[in-house]
Formats: structure tokens, C-alpha cells, sequence
């Protein structure tokens, strides 16, 4: 990325002011590297305007994060002018909080009025623009927004922005282990070289503090909540230090996944109980060891019971139990996430009410400084889920978000699906009790399952990086519309050219619909292929627990289709406050997109569109596979306006989500024909194979498992 860390590198060769010339570098190829933060030139009205402004910065205080916001400011502007210019950069080292009225720029970024958690205002005045907040990340936050406005073409002299986050933790969860595997990782390697550190700081572990600073991030989980215990160790806390150290200027805090049996696995003990007083003292010392190598550390993240994890209820205790005793060992320095996701292999209640069941009771037992983290969906970040239960069920809780940022289920990198309308439909549902989930977050937070890797490209695709963007920005501000979110990631990231943004925008709105269709429509859900979850898999039955096999999921017989989830079924529905159960649970009235997530129906079942189920249910795979060749086909225009680099990265994905999405439809109808005996619709195409060729296939190779 551009000119990194001018202004510190600076700030430490001169004291007092000086002035000095700085040329633009010369411009970098296309690889995605600098994801939204390209600043690619502006050219016209646009471009004149900017040009008006002299970006002479003068720099008032030494704190970092100003420091930083000033450079951004700078690199940004160098960008945007699109050529070698001359900056004239003034570097007081004073503690006074607002510049003279010589430069165009104002910072004022320790208001003790100006507003608190990073919210900022931008404003353009007589003098310039003024950039205020009551704290020195609100500026780097405001530095970034105006650049963004910017970039997208708005008029430098007439800025009124304000803007606050919804809520407070706005956070990254990496499934990233030691050795550099990351688990459900379609971007390369782990971008953590642990190995290395702490001696060694790859840059791009600024870079990546940097991308997520600019949309607001402010807190990451560096390690897999499938955690190993050393990670907890003395020379691992050291790394994570010199992480801390260099993400601290970007506002981020560093939070560890703790393994639950860490006291057995390294501490020499023989019981992780969580009320055994040693077990209690190993913790302690444990948080107070990392809080003086770390003084704002987060916390921990904890995956317990679940999936074959250690936890409390190894010992009879309860989530409430495990995840307190922690809680007291971080005390008022930092914070608890205990994940819900729980399923128990002995309990053979609906997978989807079992996180419920375990939590809901325990409402109000969690301490203050406990948050449960629940997944968007009751099930696991399938294409489409109804909204978790849990929110607005447990009004005594914290309760924050998880959402899955790499696509596990959703066709891995490969595939072009923007999420933001999977999470606007879930941050925009309301729960029946009193509010939506964005609602019930918003004292909170939310946190996505990263989709970084060592790839050039960070995300294994340049679409990809949009659900990074996406994430953060929702983060910020649960409001903003996924058409908004997709425009502005489009023109910062390839174009600003109307015509280009007109076309590709509708692309990205549509793409998520796109993979619900070919894979899993109608509510269907689980249909991947077993571990990996690569390709369909709809007939495997057999796997050593019921609710790991599409069958459990599908319910699919001779005569019908789909869970029952209504009294007659399992009654998951009864979790649901009344207004939504009641919404949700007559198969007539319902909204087919989630039909089969609650209902069994016959194959005759007559749908609002007219179609019997067996007609609609083909009929959608075959929009799902006309959807991605119209993607493709739209792309293809779009040549214009891409770099050849990227243009043809994408173009090749494309080629890849075609084969796929045929692959998932193909598969799929031919599992059900084999189930229910029915002929195609009339006009439909037959797949291309039999099912016995789609069962033989196998990917032992598939990544991220
Ligand atoms: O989605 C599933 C994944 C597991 C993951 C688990 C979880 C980290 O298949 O790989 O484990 O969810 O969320 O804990």
C-alpha cells in the first residue's frame, strides 16, 4: 500500500516544523492488494476541485492515531490527484488539539464534547475542512469517510458529514491456527506468521489493521475458536503482543480463542472444572500474565461443548458457569465471548432449537462482562436461514451477532455472492419481541468469520473483498442499504464510471439469491457434500450423527419434502415469539423462501406462483443457473472498465460458478427424481448425469477443512 507510516517515520527525524517534498509513487498493478483503498485518480470536475485544495497538513499533537489519520490523509489526496505533486507537511510536536487556520485540513480530535466510541463529524467551512471527534480514532475513522466521499466524487467544499458507530464491538473472528492452515480458509494460507513473530512484523499485519480501521473494525480474534492451548503460552502471548502493538494505532484490539481445557492441557493441572479454586488461580494469572504484556487486550473467545470442544459441562457446570469464571479472571479489563453455537451428538431434539434450549435458561446468569455470540441462523451460515431464535429471547444477556464472512456454504471464494442482503435480512428481522436482531445487537456488537488469507488478493477473489467491506460498513451502521454498500465498494474498488456501476451493482445484489437457488431453495438447508461441504450432497444419510447428514436436513420421501418444525414436527417454531410463529407456521401463507425450512409438504403442494413444489422447487434451481450465466454474461461487457488483471480473474470465477451452479442443480434434481419418482416439468432440461456419477464424486482435496 502507498507511502505507509509517513507521517511517524517523519515525526521521529524532525522535531519542530519542517517542511519537505514528497512525490507520488509511480502506480501499482492491479492485484487487488489495495482493496477499496486504491484512491484511484478522479478525473474532471471532480479532479478539479480537489486540485483547489492545498494539501498542506499541519500536525499538532504526537498521537499516533492522528499521526496515522494525517498520513492516510495525505496518501489518500496523492491518489486521488492521480500525480506526482508537491505536499508541503508541517510537523509540530506540540499537545495543542486544533491547527491554525493555515491549512485547509483541521483536526480536533480530543473534544471533550466531540461525541464518544469513534464517532466524528466532517465538515467543510470557509477555512477548509475540519475533521472532530472526542477522540483520536474518530479522526482516523473521519480521515477515511472523507476520502471515501471523495473517491465516490462528492463536492470537497460542501461536506456535512456525521457519523457514530450502532455498536461498540465491530469485530473479525479468524478460524486461523498456528501452523498457518486456516480452518474453512479459501484465500491461501493464514495471513498470522507465527513463526516469525514477535521479531519479525509482516507488513501486511499493518496493512490488514489498516483495511479494517478504514470500515471501522475494531476488535479481531486472531486464532480458531477450535483453539489449541498454546496459543495461550508465554511466547505466544509475546507475538500477539507485537500485534497488539502495531494494531493499536488503528484502534484495534486483539481478543485469543481460549481452549476451555487449557489449565489440564498446559498448565499442569488435572481438572478444567471451572469452580475448582486452582482451575480459577490458573486463569487468574493466566489474564493478568497477558494484560501486562497487553494492556488492552479484548479477551477470550470461547467454543465450549460444541463439536467435540471442552467445556464446562465436561464437569456438570453450566455455560454460565464456564464462561463467569473466566469473566472474573479478565475482571473490568476485558470481556468474555461465549459462542452459542452448541449441538449435543446424545440429544436427538432438532438441531436448530438445541442452542436455545442450553442458553435461554440461563438469561440473566452471565456476568456483566460476558457477550453470547450467536450465528444469524439457527443451523450454521447456510445461504439462507430464518434469524436465530435466540435474539429477543434472552433480554438479560448480552447477545452479539456472528456472521460467516468466507463462504463455507455459499460456493467457497469461488463464487460471486455479496452477503450483505443475507445480513440486512437478518439484521432487519424483527424478532416479535420487541425490536429486529439489529436492534437487540446494537448495545452489543457483531462479528464475522474472516475470509482473509495470504492470497495477493486477500479474500481468494476481488468479490470477496466486498464482503469484508460489507461487514464492516454494516457493522458501523446497520442502516446503510446493501445497494449503497455494493455502489460504493464497486467505485473504489474498480470504477466510478456510472455506466459500470449501473451494471455491475445489480450483479451483486442478485448474486446471494442466485446461490440460494441452485443450491438450496425454497429452505432447504445442509445439502453439502460431507466435511468439506463442497458440492451438493443431498442423499448422503449415513454419517455418525443424524443432524452432520443432508437427510436429517431434507426429510425428502416419496411423498413430500422438508422439516416440520410446527407442533405436528418439532415445534422449533414455539421458540419464535408469537407474532413470527404465527407468521411462519401455515404452510399456505408462509413465504416460500422459507417453506421448507419449517414445513413438510407434499411434491404436489400448490404454490402462491401456481407451480405445484416439485415444478417450483426445479423451476428455482434453473433461475439460480440462469442467474450466474447472465453474471457472466454482463461481465463480459465490463471489460472497459476493469484492469485486464482482475477482469480476467473474475471472468475465470465466473466460469467456475457456471460448472457449479449446473453441477448443484443437476445433482440435486437427480437425487429427488430418485427420491419421488416425478417426471421433470415439462420444458425442463434432464441433468447431464446420472445420480450414481454425482455420488461418485469426491474432493478429498478440498480446501479449508
Ligand atoms: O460452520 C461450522 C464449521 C466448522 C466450525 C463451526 C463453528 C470452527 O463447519 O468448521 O468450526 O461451524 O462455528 O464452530
Amino acid at each position: 500500500m502507498r507511502g505507509r507510516g509517513l507521517v511517524n517515520r517523519l515525526a521521529t527525524a524532525f522535531l519542530g516544523a519542517f517542511a519537505l517534498l514528497l512525490s507520488a509513487p509511480a502506480a501499482q498493478a492491479e492485484d487487488g492488494y489495495d482493496l477499496w483503498l486504491r484512491y484511484a485518480p478522479l478525473e474532471g470536475e471532480a479532479l478539479e476541485r480537489l486540485e483547489a485544495i492545498q494539501p498542506f497538513i499541519t500536525i499538532t499533537t504526537d498521537n499516533p492515531t492522528v499521526r496515522l489519520a494525517a498520513d492516510e490523509l495525505l496518501d489518500g489526496m496523492t491518489g486521488l490527484r492521480g500525480y506526482p505533486h508537491h505536499v508541503a507537511l508541517v510537523i509540530l510536536q506540540s499537545d495543542v488539539d486544533a491547527t491554525g487556520k493555515a491549512s485547509p485540513f483541521r483536526f480536533a480530535c480530543d473534544m471533550p464534547d466531540g461525541g464518544q466510541g469513534g464517532a466524528y463529524t466532517v465538515q467543510s467551512d470557509d477555512a477548509g475542512i475540519a475533521i472532530t471527534s472526542g477522540e483520536p480514532i474518530g479522526c482516523l475513522y473521519g480521515v477515511y469517510a472523507l476520502l471515501r466521499e471523495l473517491s465516490l466524487g462528492a463536492d470537497p467544499y460542501a461536506l456535512n458529514m456525521s457519523s457514530s458507530p450502532a455498536m461498540p464491538l465491530r469485530m473479525l473472528n479468524h478460524w486461523d491456527n498456528p501452523d498457518g492452515s486456516v480452518e474453512r480458509g479459501y484465500a491461501g494460507r493464514s495471513i498470522f506468521d507465527w513463526w516469525h513473530l514477535p521479531e519479525r512484523l509482516d507488513q501486511r499485519m499493518v496493512d490488514y489493521a489498516r483495511a479494517n480501521a478504514s470500515i471501522g473494525i475494531n476488535a479481531v480474534a486472531v486464532n480458531n475458536v477450535n483453539a489449541r492451548a498454546e496459543m495461550l503460552e508465554q511466547r505466544y502471548i509475546a507475538k500477539l503482543a507485537r500485534l497488539a502493538d502495531a494494531w493499536r494505532p488503528y484502534g484495534i484490539r486483539v481478543f485469543l480463542s481460549a481452549r476451555f481445557s487449557a489449565p489440564r492441557d498446559i498448565g499442569g493441572l488435572d481438572t478444567a472444572d471451572p469452580l475448582d479454586p486452582a482451575v480459577r488461580a490458573w486463569w487468574q494469572a493466566k489474564a493478568d500474565e497477558i494484560y501486562a504484556a497487553i494492556p488492552d487486550f479484548g479477551g477470550f473467545l470461547v467454543k465450549a461443548n460444541s463439536e467435540g470442544q471442552p467445556g464446562p459441562q465436561d464437569y456438570g457446570r453450566t455455560h454460565a458457569d464456564g464462561a463467569n469464571m473466566l469473566a472474573e479472571a479478565l475482571g473490568t479489563r476485558g470481556t468474555v465471548i461465549w459462542r452459542a453455537f452448541v449441538y449435543s451428538a446424545e440429544d436427538d431434539t432438532d438441531r436448530a432449537m438445541q442452542a436455545y434450549n442450553e442458553f435461554v435458561p440461563l438469561d440473566g446468569q452471565f456476568a456483566d462482562n460476558v457477550i453470547v455470540q450467536v450465528k444469524n441462523g439457527p443451523v450454521d451460515f447456510q445461504p439462507r436461514e430464518p434469524f436465530h431464535p435466540m435474539f429477543g429471547a434472552m433480554p438479560n444477556t448480552n447477545l452479539m451477532l456472528e456472521a460467516q464472512v468466507t463462504k463455507e456454504y455459499l460456493g467457497f471464494a469461488s463464487h460471486l455472492a455479496f452477503l450483505a442482503p443475507m445480513w440486512e435480512e437478518v439484521l432487519d428481522a424483527q424478532t416479535g419481541r420487541g425490536g429486529s436482531v439489529a436492534d437487540v445487537i446494537a448495545p452489543v456488537g457483531m462479528a464475522g468469520v474472516a475470509n482473509t488469507g495470504s492470497d495477493r488478493n486477500w479474500s481468494g477473489s476481488d468479490f470477496d473483498q466486498a464482503n469484508w467491506y460489507a461487514f464492516g460498513r454494516l457493522a458501523w451502521d446497520p442502516s446503510l442499504s446493501s445497494e449503497q454498500i455494493a455502489r460504493e465498494w464497486a467505485a473504489q474498488t474498480f470504477s466510478r464510471e456510472e455506466e459500470f456501476l449501473d451494471t455491475v451493482v445489480p450483479i451483486m445484489l442478485r448474486s446471494r439469491e442466485a446461490v440460494v437457488d441452485y443450491m438450496t431453495p425454497l429452505g432447504l438447508a445442509h445439502q453439502m457434500a460431507t466435511g468439506h461441504h463442497y458440492g451438493p450432497g443431498p442423499w448422503v444419510c449415513d454419517l455418525g450423527r443424524p443432524e452432520w447428514n443432508p437427510c436429517y436436513y431434507h426429510r425428502a420421501d416419496a411423498e413430500g419434502i422438508g422439516f416440520d418444525r410446527t407442533e405436528t414436527g418439532s415445534n422449533a417454531l414455539a421458540q419464535y415469539g408469537p407474532s413470527v410463529a404465527a407468521l411462519w407456521g401455515d404452510a399456505d401463507a408462509i413465504d416460500p423462501k422459507w417453506l421448507l425450512w419449517f414445513h413438510h409438504v407434499g411434491w404436489d403442494h400448490e404454490m402462491p406462483s401456481g407451480r405445484t413444489l416439485w415444478a417450483e422447487l426445479v423451476h428455482r434451481y434453473d433461475r439460480g443457473v440462469a442467474r450466474v450465466d447472465q453474471m457472466a454474461e454482463t461481465w463480459s461487457t465490463l471489460s472497459q472498465y476493469v484492469d485486464a488483471e482482475r477482469f480476467r480473474a473474475v471472468s475465470e470465477n465466473l466460469s467456475i460458478q457456471q460448472r457449479e451452479a449446473r453441477w448443484w442443480r443437476d445433482a440435486s434434481i437427480a437425487y429427488w427424481q430418485s427420491v419421488n419418482g416425478l417426471e421433470l416439468p415439462e420444458g425442463t432440461r434432464a441433468p447431464e448425469h446420472d445420480l450414481e456419477y454425482y455420488q461418485s464424486l469426491s474432493f478429498p482435496e478440498a480446501p479449508g477443512n
